[in-house]
């Protein structure tokens, strides 16, 4: 492997480029070749200053994430650590000026070293910014004790907390940017280094001081954000620690600040939480490669749309063409029905314009790029069409006939069903290749998943149409298989069974609901199909009786059904599993009628209810995903396990902390899993059946992420 930081001597300045792609992220090489260029710098009396550099888009991302999977206790990072501490605070000896020059990103790692540089110099387009946090860990190398003399305590609680990355010029104000570069950077670079040079300057940022009024507002922005934490960090770890390190180096200084910061890390590190998070971080690129569309896959441009269907969902969908400045037609069966999708539009963005997130000027821009219309005239000319009609599938499939003869026959015909056999849409069409499904999840212009459905003769140019398609609507693409209910809603069908179940057993609709927010969902079972409507999830089974199938195996809850009969549709309505305000309120009061019903089941069902322990219905609830995502996996619906977890976790808020629904099993433990799976089974009778895959992986010792278990 060649030297991953070059070393070269331009102008009296020695420039250290690291080259390590595709983000120059810290490997213990590049440490390493970083610590030796910078001591070569020092020796080499051809150098009057010394200019770090990143070599391709950026300056460095961060610490190799990968190499933290090696570390299997807190002693094992705190002796790693050590040796990196003392690495920078090296660099920070140097006699000789060292500069920073950064583009794209410094995060994490890269940020840590560029503070551990004597200045920093960037473009005006960079961004720095500590995100650990985002990964379940904190700063390790010295951050929480050099970002807080840089830019105040306030702000590096700020950043540490949220993990957010800050723009060049805000950090220029803020202290951690010495200089914008406006020209060549590494030109820049090397100027700014000859000036202190000539100067004599150096800047060590561990000594920097802290005015004791400076100490005394730190400490109460750490009580501050603290409080803050409680609300928006329930149940993490790493968000806490920061805030612990901080405090101690205002309080003890930075040596024993950054003793502290290294055992924090080191907890955090080989922590659940983090393990999870990083999952999380590598899932969510990996679901992008799909095995049979490399990634030379040729894509159309999607420069014009149209959205069949102006509900909620339909609405939706429009807006997020328009938010990406794509030209949308919204069509609609009649002008009422147009108008009052449009309605319910302009109003979404009223909403987002109270918040302060946009401006009357852009509401009306983003507006007119939506056409309402009640015909097909100008289909012919839009590059994608995006089905939002009934979840009917006689409705569908009229649809898709029409649309196959009024849009071009390059143009991409996507459904946004939930649960229907999209190779029915395409025959219904004439042009298979053509189809695909677009599953947006509700509020679809909020929901960042996009369920990406595969038909059979779904061409890979349209799926890597999609997958692109995808990030420019601000979305995460996952590409599933083509089963009753794709990934998401076929395995909430047992999530589902599950929460009906223990209601009829003795739990009640809020002690579910609670259980599961607690567990880090954002809304429990009953509460999201009062969002959702009932009315929806009704009319699916409706459908599926007529064909004489049913959603999941096992006992039906007579319950929905009931309240659907009585015109509960949930909010939209006023009441559905709970009683609301209004309709269309959110304010929610738990319903005796409820019980009642739930009585009445379970007394058909020849069950006496009791009290429900808060364990077993996250058991129940947790098991029941996992086994039916074995099956997925294992029938081929789902490319690897990552995919189910990232569908989860970006279609249900499903919480990043676990890593999804396998990823959490495998932390379980599948022997686990699976004597729950077999213990239901005894309980509850043979519809609990074991996946062949979750069988099998225990039977060789491993976990839905291989050799884990
Ligand atoms: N380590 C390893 N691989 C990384 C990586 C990293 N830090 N960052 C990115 N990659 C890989 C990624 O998996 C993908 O691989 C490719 O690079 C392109 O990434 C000591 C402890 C920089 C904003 O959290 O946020 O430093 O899929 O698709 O959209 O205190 O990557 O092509 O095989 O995301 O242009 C802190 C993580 C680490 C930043 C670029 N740093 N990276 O986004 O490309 S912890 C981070 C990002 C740390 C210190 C601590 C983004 C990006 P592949 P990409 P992008």
């Amino acid at each position: 492997m060649s030297d991953p930081v070059r070393y070269e001597i331009k102008d009296g300045v020695a420039v250290l480029t690291i080259d390590n792609p595709p983000v120059n992220a810290l490997s213990p090489a590049v440490w390493d070749a970083i610590d030796k260029g910078v001591q070569r710098a020092v020796a080499d009396p051809a150098a009057d200053a010394i200019v770090l550099i990143g070599s391709g888009g950026t300056f460095i991302a961060g610490a190799d994430i990968k190499v933290f999977d090696v570390l299997k206790t807190p002693q094992d990072s705190m002796s790693r650590s050590a040796g990196t501490h003392a690495l920078l605070r090296r660099m920070e000896d140097s006699t000789k000026p060292l500069v920073a020059a950064i583009h794209g990103n410094a995060l994490g790692g890269g940020m840590e070293v560029a503070m551990s540089c004597h200045y920093r110099v960037a473009t005006k387009d960079a961004k720095v910014g500590q995100p650990e946090v985002l990964l379940g860990i904190i700063p390790g190398a010295g951050g929480t004790q050099r970002l807080p003399r840089l830019a105040g305590a306030e702000l590096a609680l700020t950043m540490c907390t949220d993990g957010k990355p800050v723009a060049a010029p805000k950090a220029k104000a803020a202290g951690m940017i010495d200089e914008i570069v406006d020209g060549d950077l590494l030109s820049g670079a090397i100027a700014f280094g000859k000036k202190k040079a000539a100067a004599h300057e150096t800047r060590k940022v561990r000594e920097i001081a802290i005015s004791a009024d400076a100490v005394a507002k730190g400490l109460e922005a750490c009580a501050k954000i603290r409080a803050s934490l409680d609300k928006t960090a329930r149940g993490l770890k790493a968000p806490f620690a920061v805030v612990d390190a901080v405090e101690a180096g205002l309080k003890d200084g930075f040596d024993k600040g950054s003793i502290r910061e290294r055992e924090l890390f080191s907890q955090c590190v080989v922590s659940t939480e983090s393990k999870a998070l990083r999952h999380l971080f590598f899932a969510e690129r990996e679901v992008a490669k799909v095995p049979d569309v490399p990634k030379d896959t040729p894509t159309k441009a999607i420069k014009r749309a149209a959205v069949v269907g102006a509900g909620t969902m339909g609405g939706g969908i429009a807006m997020n063409y328009a938010n990406a400045g794509i030209p949308v037609l919204l069509k609609e069966v009649d002008k009422a029905a147009l108008d009052r999708g449009i309605a319910t539009i302009r109003k979404n963005y009223e909403v987002t314009m109270s918040k302060g997130k946009m401006t009357a000027e852009q509401v009306e821009k983003t507006m007119a790029l939506i056409t309402p219309t009640t015909t097909y005239d100008g289909f012919d000319r839009v590059d994608i069409v995006t089905e939002a009609v009934f979840e009917n599938m006689d409705l569908k499939k009229a649809t898709f006939a029409e649309l196959g003869t009024m849009t071009r026959p390059d143009c991409i015909l996507a459904s946004n069903s939930s649960t229907l056999d999209i190779d029915q849409f395409a025959q219904a069409s004439g042009r298979p290749a053509q189809v695909c499904g677009h599953h947006y999840f509700s509020p679809a212009n909020v929901m960042k998943l996009l369920e990406i459905v595969r038909g059979k003769e779904t061409s890979p140019e349209v799926i890597a149409t999609s997958l692109r398609l995808a990030k420019t609507l601000g979305k995460v693409g996952v590409v599933v298989g083509n089963c009753f209910g794709f990934v998401a809603n076929r395995m909430l069908a047992y999530y589902m069974r599950e929460a009906y179940l223990l209601l009829e057993e003795g739990a009640s609709v809020q002690q579910i609901d609670n259980v599961l927010t607690d567990f880090g969902l954002p809304v429990g079972p009953y509460g999201m199909q009062d969002i959702a409507g009932i009315d929806v999830g009704a009319r699916i089974r409706q459908y599926l009786k007529s064909i004489g199938k049913s959603r999941a195996e096992g006992p039906q809850s007579e319950i929905p059904d009931r309240l659907f009969d009585m015109g509960r549709y949930g909010q939209k309505t006023g009441a559905g599993w709970y009683t609301y305000d209004a309709p269309g309120s959110r304010n929610r009061t738990p319903d005796p009628l409820i019980e009642q019903l739930a009585e009445e089941a379970a007394k058909k069902r020849g069950i006496v209810r009791k009290p429900i322990a808060n364990e077993e219905i996250v058991a129940r609830i947790t098991t029941a995903l996992a086994n039916e995502g074995a099956r997925v996996l294992d029938e081929g619906f789902a490319t690897r396990a990552g995919d189910i977890d990232v569908v989860y976790v970006y279609g249900f808020g499903f919480p990043r902390r676990t890593g999804g629904p396998m990823f959490y099993a495998d932390t379980i433990g599948l022997p686990a899993v699976l004597a729950r799976v077999n213990e239901y089974r005894a309980r509850f009778g043979d519809y609990w059946q074991p996946a062949p895959l979750l069988e099998r992986l225990v039977a060789e010792g491993r976990g839905f992420y291989s050799t884990r278990s």
